[in-house]
Parts: C-alpha cells; sequence; structure tokens
C-alpha cells in the first residue's frame, strides 16, 4: 500500500462513522473471513459497523468469532462509506449492488487480477495471497485494533484460499504474517478441524456422485465434472456443497485443467476453473465475462449445463 492511499484510507475511516463492510454471492473463507476482520476491528475502534452478507454463509464458516454480527438486510441502509472486500466487480453483489450505488464513498479492497476498480478508492493487489492479506497488512499499517479472534478470521481467509498454503500466491511474507496471527492467539488445531475435518455427510455423498460421473479429455489433461439440481436433491446437498470438487479433479497428476458445472436454473450454468502450471484460467473466464485468478477463475453462462460443457471444451482445447 503506497502512503497516499494510506493516508486517504486513514482519513476515510476517521471522519465516517456509520460504516458498512459487505461481502459477496458464494461467499467463501477469504470473503468472510476478511469482512468479519475489517468490521470486528473497527468496531473496536469505536465506529457503527454493519457487516452485511449478500448470500449464505457456508456452514464450514459459522465456526468463526463473531459470525453472529454479520446481518442480512431487506430495508435500505445509509452507510458513510462502504467496504466491499474480495468482489471483482459490483456484480458480486448480487441484490446488494444497490448499496454500491447509494453509498457516499466505496472502498474496493481486492487481490482479483480481474478486479475493475469499481470504487472510489481501490486497492487491489493481485500479488496478495488473499484479501486478508490485505486486510492483516491495512491493519498494522494503520495500527488498527486486532485480537485472537481478528487473527483467526485472517488466518481463516489466508488458510483457504492458498489451498492450506500449497499454492504460487504463497511466498515468505505469508508465513510471517501467519506467524504473527499465531502470536496473536490463533488456535490453528481447531481452526484446521472446522475447515477441513468437519465436511457434512451429504457433502460427501456429492462428492461420490459428481466424481465418479466426472470425464476426462485430451489425453487426461482436462478433467470436467457437473453437479446438476438432481445430484443436490439426491444428496439432500446445498449448491455451496459443490466447493473443493474442483481441487480434487485438479490433483490428479495427468489434470492440468479441471472444471466444474454447476446447474443453477435450466438455461444457467456456473463455470470453475482451476490449473495446475501453464494454463491461464482467467484468461478463459474471461471470454465469458468471468475472470479470477491465473489458477482459479469462474464465469456464469446462460446456456444449458451440457451446452456449456461442450462449449467450455472448446475453448480450453487451445490452451493444452
Ligand atoms: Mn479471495
Amino acid at each position: 500500500m503506497n502512503s497516499i492511499i494510506k493516508q486517504e484510507l486513514s482519513n476515510i475511516i476517521d471522519k465516517s462513522d456509520k460504516i458498512g463492510v459487505v461481502s459477496h454471492l458464494n461467499p467463501d473463507g477469504d470473503n468472510i473471513g476478511s469482512i468479519l476482520a475489517l468490521g470486528s476491528s473497527m468496531e473496536k475502534l469505536g465506529k457503527k459497523v454493519t457487516i452485511l452478507k449478500s448470500d449464505f454463509v457456508p456452514n464450514d464458516l459459522l465456526f468463526l468469532p463473531n459470525i453472529e454480527k454479520i446481518i442480512s438486510v431487506s430495508d435500505d441502509l445509509n452507510f458513510d462509506v462502504l467496504f466491499v472486500l474480495d468482489s471483482s466487480d459490483a456484480e458480486r453483489l448480487g441484490d446488494n449492488k444497490r448499496f454500491i450505488e447509494k453509498a457516499k464513498y466505496i472502498i474496493n479492497i481486492d487481490h482479483h487480477i480481474s478486479n475493475n476498480n469499481f470504487g472510489h478508492l481501490n486497492i487491489v493487489e493481485p500479488k496478495a495471497s488473499s484479501t486478508c492479506e490485505i486486510i492483516y497488512n491495512i491493519i498494522s499499517e494503520l495500527n488498527l485494533p486486532i485480537d485472537s479472534n481478528i487473527a483467526t478470521c485472517i488466518y481463516t481467509g489466508i488458510s483457504t484460499d492458498t489451498g492450506r498454503f500449497m499454492y504460487e500466491n504463497v511466498n515468505e511474507n505469508t508465513h510471517l504474517i501467519v506467524s504473527n496471527l499465531l502470536a496473536l492467539g490463533t488456535d490453528i488445531y481447531y481452526v484446521n478441524k472446522k475447515l477441513y475435518q468437519s465436511r457434512s455427510l451429504s457433502k460427501t455423498k456429492l462428492f461420490i456422485e459428481v466424481i465418479s460421473s466426472s470425464k476426462l479429455f485430451f489425453d487426461n489433461k482436462v478433467s470436467v465434472a457437473k453437479v446438476t439440481l438432481e445430484n443436490l436433491n439426491r444428496a439432500n446437498a446445498r449448491p455451496e456443497d459443490s466447493d473443493g470438487i474442483v481441487e480434487f479433479l485438479r490433483d490428479t497428476e495427468t489434470v492440468e485443467v479441471s472444471v466444474l458445472l454447476k446447474e443453477i436454473e435450466t438455461n444457467l450454468t456456473r463455470v470453475s476453473i482451476r490449473t495446475k502450471e501453464y494454463v491461464d484460467a482467467n484468461e478463459i473466464c474471461n471470454k465469458f465475462n468471468g475472470g479470477g485468478h491465473l489458477r482459479a477463475a469462474g464465469c456464469t453462462i446462460q446456456r444449458n449445463i451440457d451446452e456449456t460443457e461442450k462449449l467450455l471444451i472448446e475453448s480450453i482445447k487451445q490452451y493444452i
């Protein structure tokens, strides 16, 4: 963060009383972790903070400290400043996009390379491992309050967005931050058990069904799996229970690109792409008005799930 941005951010927080912090659709550990961490820190400063969700919070994140502070609203709220975290564009907020349209000042903090700088102040750092890493740096550079609960939320975002510290976005600084988070009292054994060893039975059933019907293409380099509404029904699972399938498929030795297609409705399919070494996932998704990161990206296509599958396979072909 350069000193001009740092000064501006500090001024805005100083002079604002009513502060909103908002999540995106289909939130993950980094998104929920970052809104809770920043929201709780500013609340400790004495600000009136509203932490808003734009969608369901996945079950495996309900253990996070201060999770009860997250609300969903139907009536309209006014903020002096609205922080939008981990969201590459305003559309990611779904219905809560209306808060962006009416807030006096928007601060966009994100690490997606595809971020379109929709805020008045944009702190977009594609090299950061996670939005939580950026939030940690803001808290430490601005001397904002931090405690073990805030540290736990930040740790969760960094751990989940780095694939448990395995991806290329991890560097020595990531581990230095984690070292500080542990010193602040994060119980990593407890957090890791909640995050990685607490899968529901219906989620396990969904994984088995979806993975067993997945298909391989181009010399086993591309793996494609489909989650239909029927799959969800049979396993008694929720749409977010498919989180993790696309990474599981990517981890196959021969696979460079894994694709998960989720049927949202008959002619609407959500696509998640993961790559391992040389294919740019962001570039593929950009063609369909989506985006994300080099090795993890997504898009939404207005076609049925089978047509989307054909479209994607055709589009990935040139990279293999
Ligand atoms: Mn993130």
